[in-house]
């Protein structure tokens, strides 16, 4: 297979051997955030495809991600990071009883390399935890990322939550997700929240969002 077809393979295929070598060189031609976003999330996609249809089991998703995370990792250091820092903190989550973190984690590396400094608390986190890192850190914005369709019943009680601890106004939510979508973040989520709350549908609009509440 071509270079490219065969890294978007490698994903579905679960397959880290010379994983390496095919990023390191996709990178002589394209930079790696253009490779994860149009080859490698082509290959979760599948994955996610083929599961929904019952033609893959778990363990071979878990295999895939396993994979993309790997090809994450190696590719993160070669990214470009903008020099300005200090540009405002997020602490950001997956939420309670959700353990998909990969798109979390890009949208902590995107942010990271854009001048955010990102307190990434990991999977399944309460409410509580995550409003306790947020005020701890003295968090800017509160993110958090859930992939369940039961994820977007969580966020809306950590939204009641936060309105019921009365920090809605000190703390703008940032949600994303793949089971989220935005009418359901901008018609039924802002009715709930007594503070900001906005949805993005990849990292990039999760860091254009950054950079509006910020300004
Ligand atoms: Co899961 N899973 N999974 N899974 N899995 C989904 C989500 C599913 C849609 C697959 C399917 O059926 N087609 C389905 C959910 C269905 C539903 O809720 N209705 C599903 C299921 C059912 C499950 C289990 C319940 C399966 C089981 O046990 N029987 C189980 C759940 C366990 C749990 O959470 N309690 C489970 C487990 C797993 C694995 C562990 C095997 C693995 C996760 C590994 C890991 O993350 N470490 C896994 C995977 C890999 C997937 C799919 C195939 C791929 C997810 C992914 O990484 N996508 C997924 C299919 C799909 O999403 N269509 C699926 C790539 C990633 C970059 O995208 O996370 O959407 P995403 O992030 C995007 C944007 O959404 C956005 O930015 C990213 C791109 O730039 N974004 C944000 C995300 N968070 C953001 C936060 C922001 C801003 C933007 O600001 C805060």
């Amino acid at each position: 297979l071509p270079l490219f077809e065969r890294l978007e393979r490698r994903i579905v295929d679960g397959d880290r051997n010379g994983l390496d070598t095919d990023l390191d060189q996709a990178m002589q031609t394209v930079p790696p955030l253009q490779i994860i976003n149009e080859t490698l999330l082509a290959g979760m996609k599948t994955v996610g495809e083929l599961f929904g249809s019952g033609q893959m089991q778990l363990p071979f998703v878990l295999q895939s991600a396993e994979v993309m995370k790997a090809a994450v990792s190696h590719l993160e250091p070669h990214m470009e990071a903008t020099d300005d820092a200090g540009k405002g903190r997020i602490v950001l989550a997956t939420v309670k009883g959700d353990v998909h973190d990969i798109g979390k984690n890009l949208v902590d590396i995107i942010l990271s390399n854009n001048g955010y400094e990102v307190v990434n608390l990991g999977i399944k986190q309460p409410i509580a935890a995550i409003v306790d890192a947020a005020v701890d850190k003295k968090a800017d914005v509160i993110g958090m990322s859930g992939l369940l369709v039961k994820s977007t019943v969580v966020m809306k009680e950590n939204l009641a939550e936060l309105n019921a601890r009365g920090m809605a106004e000190q703390f703008p939510v940032l949600l994303g997700g793949a089971a989220l979508t935005r009418s359901y973040v901008e018609n039924d989520l802002t009715e709930v929240y007594h503070g900001e709350v906005s949805y993005a549908r990849d990292a990039f609009e999760g860091l254009r969002l950054m950079d509006a509440i910020m300004t």
